[in-house]
């Protein structure tokens, strides 16, 4: 029942007793999160732009000016030219965007399909289910790598849209993007890249002397990449970004929203209102620590990464499933046997890691907020766990 107001100082004690019982991201018990602690001045600035709202961006035009700012100074880093698009709520909205772009710019097909790998993530099923899109799912080899002769095979005159991942949930590998392009070159088929995870990392990577394949809008056949702040970009959760190669998708494919107090507008949106402030404090985010600042935290994870691997190595039956193309690591059995059997026991000991059954995998992800003390102990705890 409602009461009749309680005074602030007794509702903080409650919400910091109930709260109690969450998880905090610098115990270092979270241990398979691909989100982490969003970046204190990015924060600050959220709060203060909290309530703007890009839902009706007539009355925001600066906030609007912002977001359009932003998304092509990323579309930059992805190696495109103005690059158009939209923040949103994350990976899934994002993914959905996708799905329903590729099906509308073919409404010659009566049965749309959609070819992607069986390894992307759980938002192109939730697409597929409510669009009435029909996925088919591309097997990976032994090695976890994306079988292309499979992908290619499943192509046929229903394919409205191909997906590739940049940086998988499960272990964070990187599709073959160019292959992926050429099976689709001058081809009236939708391409779309999955980057949730990679979108703010890999750009940075290749400073640190990483040579990964192509991923981005330099594959000419890239037509549009998700890419989330609110995982390695740390911003605000919520936030999500889509960015799209050509500048008239809006007007072809954009909802018309006519009633606005701000005025007439398109939009792409699987929400109405939409928050500014994660945008506005991402903009800041990325302001404030440039490609510099971004290396720097990359540098951080990838020496963690580094530290695990090596630590796995050296523990008797296990090893990790594949070396990893970024800060996310598979952890498997030597012999086959089931791992995911041990998650619940690492879970009693306060360890969250991601558990995938179909890989017989438990994954860690090595986010900012994870540091080397936190993963010798957690090497302790396996070891125990194991035995
Ligand atoms: N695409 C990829 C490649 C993803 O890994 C994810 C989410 C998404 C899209 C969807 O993103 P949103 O969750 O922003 O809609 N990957 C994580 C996962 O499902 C999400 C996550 C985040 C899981 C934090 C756990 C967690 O603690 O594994």
């Amino acid at each position: 029942m409602l009461n009749e107001g309680i005074d602030r100082k007794e509702i903080m004690d409650i919400l910091e007793k109930k709260l109690s019982k969450d998880f905090s991201y610098d115990s270092g018990s979270i241990l398979g999160s691909m989100c982490t602690t969003a970046f204190d001045f990015g924060k600050e600035v959220y709060y203060k732009y909290i309530n703007k709202n890009l839902g009706d961006p007539g009355l925001f035009p600066g906030t609007t000016e912002l977001e359009k700012e932003l998304i092509s100074e990323i579309g930059e880093l992805y190696n495109g030219k103005n690059i158009t698009g939209s923040f949103t709520t994350g990976g899934s909205e994002s993914n959905l965007i996708a799905v329903r772009i590729a099906k509308k710019l073919r409404p010659d097909i009566k049965k749309p399909e959609i070819i992607l790998p069986i390894s992307a993530h759980i938002s192109f099923d939730k697409a597929a289910d409510l669009m009435d899109v029909k996925l088919r799912k591309a097997k990976l080899k032994d090695n976890f790598e994306l079988d292309l002769d499979h992908f290619k095979s499943l192509i046929n005159e229903n394919t409205c849209g191909v997906i590739g991942i940049a940086g998988t949930t499960s272990l964070g590998l990187i599709d073959p993007i160019e292959r992926i392009g050429d099976l689709v070159r001058d081809k009236d088929i939708f391409f779309h890249v999955d980057a949730a995870f990679g979108g703010f990392i890999l750009p940075f990577l290749k400073h640190l002397g990483y040579n990964h394949p192509k991923w981005d809008f330099s594959v000419k056949e890239v037509d549009s990449i998700t890419a989330d702040p609110h995982k390695m970009g740390m911003g605000i959760i919520p936030s999500g970004g889509i960015f799209i190669r050509d500048e008239n998708i809006l007007q072809k494919t954009g909802f018309e929203i006519p009633y606005l107090a701000g005025g007439n507008f398109k939009h792409l949106h699987i929400v109405g209102t939409r928050t500014g402030g994660s945008v506005i404090a991402f903009w800041a985010i990325l302001k404030y620590l440039g490609k510099k600042g971004f290396i720097q935290i990359v540098k951080k994870c990838m020496e963690n990464t580094d530290y695990l691997v090596k630590k796995i190595d050296e523990v008797e039956g296990i090893k990790i499933a594949v070396k990893p193309m970024m800060n996310v690591v598979g952890i498997t059995h030597e012999n086959g046997e089931n791992i995911c059997r041990i998650n619940h026991k690492l879970k009693e000991l306060n360890w969250m890691l991601g558990k995938f059954d179909e890989f017989n995998l438990i994954r860690a992800v090595l986010m900012p907020h994870v540091k080397k003390e936190h993963i010798s102990k957690f090497i302790k705890d396996l070891k125990i766990v194991l035995e």
